[in-house]
């Protein structure tokens, strides 16, 4: 198996949680999408040019992260269910995984393109709809999170493996200090050994990146 990734993309983060709670054995090939003759010749394995894809053992060419993972769920049962076999509980793992896609990123990336913006222009209206969005969620989150050890409940799901890269890149544009039961899940995700695993490799690339941004951002750690 083969993986096409970037150390700090978010995505491939998703499934690299994953491949590592499961322990699968897997090629990791670092896609460099600032280059543009790599990026052309990686469009030709995934035609979106967006990591990560997953090249089978079967020679299967899978791209989208929650596809990714429902792949690796199928195929590798015994290691951490990411999916539970309960159709009832799935859903509701399944839900939470798109939140944090729809929402959540959504916010994250809306806010993360304001900062972008000299700062007489932020906090336009452009911003307030996915940002009441992303709160929305995060406090459904909050919510649940009151009785519970992860997102879905006492295993560790699909909806972990989304939410740790999301929620961790999210606090440089947006503090969510003030949602006690989301900060110490933050705190528990980073203290997980694939997710720590995960991005102590994506550290450097993510530092560098934001450095060169033209509003330079920094990486904000869970206290
Ligand atoms: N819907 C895709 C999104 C993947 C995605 O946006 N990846 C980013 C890196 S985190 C990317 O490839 N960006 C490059 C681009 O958009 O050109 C998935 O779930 O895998």
């Amino acid at each position: 198996m083969k993986l096409y990734y970037a150390p700090a993309s978010s995505y491939s983060q998703r499934v690299l949680i994953a491949l590592y709670e499961k322990d699968v054995k897997f090629t990791p090939i670092e896609v460099n999408l600032f280059d543009s003759e790599s990026r052309e010749i990686y469009r030709q394995i995934n035609p979106f040019g967006k990591i990560p894809t997953l090249l089978t053992d079967e020679d299967s060419v899978l791209f989208e992260a929650s596809i990714i993972l429902e792949y690796l769920d199928k195929s590798f049962p015994h290691h951490c269910r990411l999916i539970p076999e309960d159709s009832q509980q799935a859903l509701e793992v399944r839900l939470l995984e798109r939140m944090v896609d729809v929402y959540v990123n959504t916010g994250r990336e809306a806010l993360f393109r304001d900062r972008q913006r000299p700062e007489a222009e932020r906090n336009g209206k452009e911003v307030a709809k996915p940002k009441r969005l992303l709160e929305t969620a995060l406090i459904l989150f909050e919510q649940k999170l009151a009785n519970r050890t992860w997102l879905a409940g006492d295993e560790f799901s699909l909806a972990d493996c989304a939410a740790a890269p999301t929620l961790t890149y999210l606090r440089m544009v947006y503090d969510y200090g003030y949602l006690a039961n989301l900060t110490s899940y933050v705190r528990r995700l980073q203290a997980r050994a694939s997710v720590a695993k995960v991005f102590n490799s994506g550290r450097e690339q993510m530092t560098r990146m934001l450095s060169e941004l033209r509003y330079p951002l920094e990486l904000v750690p869970i206290i």
